[in-house]
């Protein structure tokens, strides 16, 4: 029996090296995937992710296109990533198959899990908010969701975002949106966080991009290359690595055993400087919250999935 997942990203590099893993796994039925148009454009985000599926053979798996927004927006900068991705010749060897949904990304969401027969998990790599309007929209949603899986947040190390007026606590997925991550943490639904406490130890290194070159012309693997080359500069133009922050999370779905785990409650901050911070609060909402990652056993993961080549551990 495979596990039914929906999953919903947000259309940057690591959204889509994410995609790209998800559509590998064993033991996993994707049933829907829906895009919020948050760390990228939208409709370029959106070509991309059924240019994916289709080169990874799942497409019939649908995608919806998100219109729900936030309140503190992506860089344009990074926002246009992607347009590039788009653009990559392994994506472009014929038209996609894939279908678009006529429901906007929120309501879609909505009706896929009202329809699910047993409680489904949840993969959330970009900001909260198509599930929180479903939780307002759709009480009954709470309980069809067995487990969210979600990318965000900082709980004992420095936040990623660096805009004026705030205090640098918050990760970008939980800025963006910070209401909407507040209305899912009020819910009862199960959570395992992945915040950058454990992303952190994940980064995009030039050894990890350039091993894709070794099994070059396998289809996945060369489109996980170049999303990687691509994030190259981003430490040189921003001060920050580029992370395998979604990647990583995604790898939970298929090896939980990468990471280690902390029982944390924590509480997500909406207004002043430190808005979207995920801080600690013995009052707050039980997480089960990312720690530790088995570093290179995680990297491993990513190039035998993506290229189909297993690798023996020389440990
Ligand atoms: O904060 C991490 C989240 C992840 O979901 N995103 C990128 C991943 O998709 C926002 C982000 C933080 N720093 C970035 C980001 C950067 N330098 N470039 C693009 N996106
Ligand atoms: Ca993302």
């Amino acid at each position: 029996m495979s596990r039914a997942i929906y999953f919903d990203h947000d259309g940057a590099l690591d959204d889509l090296l994410s995609l790209a893993l998800l559509t590998r796994y064993r033991g996993i039925a994707l049933k829907g995937v829906t895009v919020t148009p948050a760390d990228c454009l939208i409709g370029p985000a959106v070509s991309a992710t059924r240019k994916i599926l289709d080169v990874a053979g799942a497409h019939e798996v649908p995608v919806a296109e998100g219109v729900l927004t936030g309140p503190n927006p992506f860089p344009l900068e990074w926002r246009v990533d992607a347009l590039r991705a788009d653009a990559l010749p392994v994506l472009n060897q014929r038209d996609p198959r894939t279908r678009v949904s006529e429901l906007p990304a929120h309501e879609q969401l909505a009706q896929w899990l009202l329809a699910a027969p047993e409680p489904v998990t949840l993969l959330m790599i970009g900001p909260l908010t198509n599930l929180a309007w479903c939780l307002d929209a759709h009480p009954a949603v709470e309980s069809k969701i067995a487990e969210l899986v979600f990318m965000g947040g900082a709980i004992d190390v420095v936040g990623n975002v660096d805009e004026a007026g705030h205090d640098g606590s918050a990760e970008w997925n939980v800025f963006w949106d910070p209401g909407a991550a507040h209305r899912v943490f009020a819910s009862a639904i199960p959570i395992t966080l992945f915040p950058l406490d454990a992303t952190d130890q994940v980064p995009i290194t030039p050894e990890f991009a350039r091993s894709f070159g070794r099994t070059y012309g396998a289809p996945l693997g060369d489109l996980a290359g170049s999303l990687l080359a691509m994030t190259f500069g981003c430490f040189e133009t921003t001060g920050f690595a580029y992370c395998c922050w979604d990647s990583l999370t995604t790898s939970y779905l298929a090896e939980p055993e990468l990471c280690e785990f902390e029982d944390v409650r924590c509480e997500v901050l909406t207004t002043g400087p430190s808005q979207g911070r995920t801080v600690r609060s013995d009052t707050g909402r039980l997480v089960k919250c990312a720690k530790k990652v088995d570093v290179e056993g995680f990297y491993r993961h990513c190039r035998e999935t993506l290229t189909g080549m297993p690798e023996f551990s020389t440990q």
